[in-house]
C-alpha cells in the first residue's frame, strides 16, 4: 500500500512538473496589453555580415570558416550609426517598437559584453555599443526596445554546430558552459540596457530535440523582470513561460514558406514578421522591395488577425538605413497618421477575414477594412451580435447604408469610390 501511495505520489509530481508553473505577473499581463496596441514595429538585423551585403546567412551560406569569418569583426566600422536617426525612422513610419538582433546565428554579439570578447565593444574599431545609444534613445521617444537573441551559434566550440544530439544533450562540445553563456549574456541585455522590454528567441529548430532548459532561462528573465515579453521563434504552439507567440514570413494560420507546419495558435498575443525585400540582413543585389501597397495590406491583414507586424530592415553596414526602405517606410506613416485609428489599440479575430478583407475594434467602434473589391455590391460581416448604430467611410464620413439581420450586418457600397489601398467602413455599435 505504500510503495503504490509513493507511486501515486510520484506520478502527481511529475504530473505537475510539466504541466503550465508560469504565472505571468500583472505587470507581464499589463505590458500584454500594451504589445498588442501597438500593432507595428521594426525588426532590424544587423550584424558584421552586414559588411558582406549578402544576408545574415552569409557565413554558412559561402561555407566561411569561423575563423576567417571573424576577420568581418576588424574592419567593422558603422561611422555613420545614429541612434537618433533609427529611432526617428521607426516613428516617422508609424511604428511603436523596435526588435533588434543582439546576436545572430554567427554569434557576434552586436553589444558590449563581458561574456565573450567577439563583442562590438571589444573585437571592431569601432569601440562602441550601438545598442546601448539605441536602448537609451528609444527610451527617450517612447519607443519599447526588444532583443532579438539567436539561440543557434555557427561558431562556438561549446555549442559544437552540428554536433549529434542524445538524450537532449549534444555529444560533442559543452552545453553546460554554453548555457551558463547565453543565461549570463541575457542578465546583461536586461539589466544593463534601460527599457527593454522584450526578448526574441530564435534558433532552437536546429536542435528540435536538445533540452534547451527553457524553465531555467525564462525563469531567469522573469526573474530580472517579470514583465518582459518572452517569444520564441520555434514555430511551434507556445511553451510554458512564453508571453506572446510569432509567425514568420505568414500571417497566423498560414503557411506559404513552410515554416508553421506544426505551429498552433495559441491564446498569446501574436506578432509576425515579415522582410521589407527577400532578405533579413544587408542585402546588395536584393531589389525585390515590397510596395507601400504590400506593406499597408499585410498590416492591415495582420491586426485583422489580432496580430502585430514587425517589418524587417537590413541596414547597411556603414550603419545608414538605405533610402529605398526610407522612402516606402515614409508613405505607410503618413498613411497610418491618417488611418492609425483602425489600427492602433484595436484588436481582431473578431469575424473570419473575409473575401473583401478583415475587421478591426477597438470599444464600441468596428472597422471593416476593405482590401479587395467585394464580389456584391455590399459587404456583410457575420455575427455581429452589438447593435450597429451609424455606418460611415472612415475617410470623409459618408454616411452609409446598412441592414442588421440576425446572420450579420450587410453595408451596402453602392457608388463608393474604393481606395486602392483600403477603404475603412466604421460601424459605431451601441
Ligand atoms: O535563420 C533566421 C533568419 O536569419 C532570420 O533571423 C529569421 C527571422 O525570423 N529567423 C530565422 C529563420 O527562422
Amino acid at each position: 500500500m505504500l510503495k503504490k501511495l509513493t507511486l501515486f505520489t510520484l506520478l502527481l509530481y511529475c504530473i505537475s512538473v510539466n504541466a503550465q508553473t508560469y504565472n505571468p505577473s500583472s505587470d507581464n499581463l499589463a505590458a500584454r496589453e500594451t504589445f498588442q496596441d501597438m500593432k507595428f514595429g521594426l525588426f532590424i538585423h544587423w550584424g558584421i555580415y552586414s559588411e558582406l551585403g549578402a544576408g545574415e546567412w552569409v557565413m554558412h551560406d559561402k561555407n566561411i570558416p569561423y575563423n576567417n569569418y571573424k576577420r568581418l569583426a576588424d574592419f567593422f566600422n558603422p561611422q555613420a550609426f545614429n541612434a537618433k536617426e533609427w529611432v526617428q525612422f521607426a516613428k516617422r513610419a508609424g511604428m511603436k517598437y523596435i526588435t533588434i538582433t543582439s546576436r545572430h546565428h554567427d554569434g557576434f554579439s552586436m553589444f558590449g559584453t563581458k561574456a565573450s570578447p567577439y563583442n562590438i565593444v571589444d573585437a571592431t574599431p569601432y569601440h562602441k555599443d550601438p545598442l546601448m545609444e539605441l536602448a537609451q534613445e528609444c527610451q527617450k521617444e517612447g519607443i519599447e526596445l526588444h532583443f532579438y537573441y539567436s539561440l543557434l551559434d555557427w561558431g562556438r566550440p561549446d555549442y559544437a554546430f552540428g554536433s549529434p544530439i542524445v538524450n537532449g544533450v549534444p555529444v560533442n562540445g559543452n552545453w553546460d558552459s554554453y548555457l551558463k553563456f547565453m543565461k549570463d549574456q541575457l542578465t546583461e541585455l536586461i539589466t544593463k540596457y534601460p527599457g527593454v522590454k522584450g526578448i526574441w528567441f530564435d534558433g532552437q529548430w536546429e536542435r528540435r530535440t536538445a533540452n534547451w532548459h527553457f524553465d531555467e532561462i525564462y525563469g531567469l528573465i522573469h526573474k530580472l523582470n517579470p514583465a518582459i515579453l518572452i517569444g520564441n521563434n520555434h514555430h511551434l504552439a507556445p511553451i510554458d513561460g512564453e508571453d506572446f507567440q510569432m509567425f514568420e514570413k505568414d500571417l497566423p494560420g498560414g503557411n506559404t514558406t513552410g515554416f508553421s507546419g506544426e505551429s498552433k495558435i495559441g491564446k498569446l498575443p501574436l506578432e509576425t514578421c515579415e522582410t521589407i525585400n527577400n532578405s533579413w540582413g544587408f542585402n546588395i543585389t536584393d531589389r525585390s522591395y515590397k510596395s507601400v501597397k504590400q506593406i499597408i495590406n499585410y498590416l492591415v491583414n495582420a491586426a485583422g488577425r489580432d496580430a502585430n507586424f514587425l517589418l524587417n530592415i537590413g541596414p547597411m553596414p556603414n550603419g545608414k538605413i538605405q533610402p529605398e526602405f526610407a522612402d516606402t517606410l515614409a508613405l505607410v506613416g503618413n498613411w497610418m497618421q491618417k488611418n492609425g485609428e483602425s489600427i492602433y489599440g484595436t484588436r481582431g479575430n473578431l469575424i473570419v477575414p473575409q473575401q473583401w478583407g478583415v475587421v478591426t475594434f477597438k470599444n464600441k467602434m468596428l472597422f471593416a477594412h476593405v482590401l479587395n473589391t467585394p464580389q456584391q455590391p455590399y459587404i456583410f460581416l457575420p455575427l455581429v451580435k452589438a447593435k450597429v448604430a451609424t455606418v460611415a467611410l472612415m475617410s470623409g464620413g459618408t454616411v452609409l447604408k446598412f441592414k442588421q439581420e440576425p446572420e450579420g450586418v450587410f453595408v451596402y457600397m453602392d457608388n463608393i469610390k474604393f481606395d486602392p489601398l483600403d477603404t475603412i467602413i466604421k460601424l459605431e455599435t451601441n
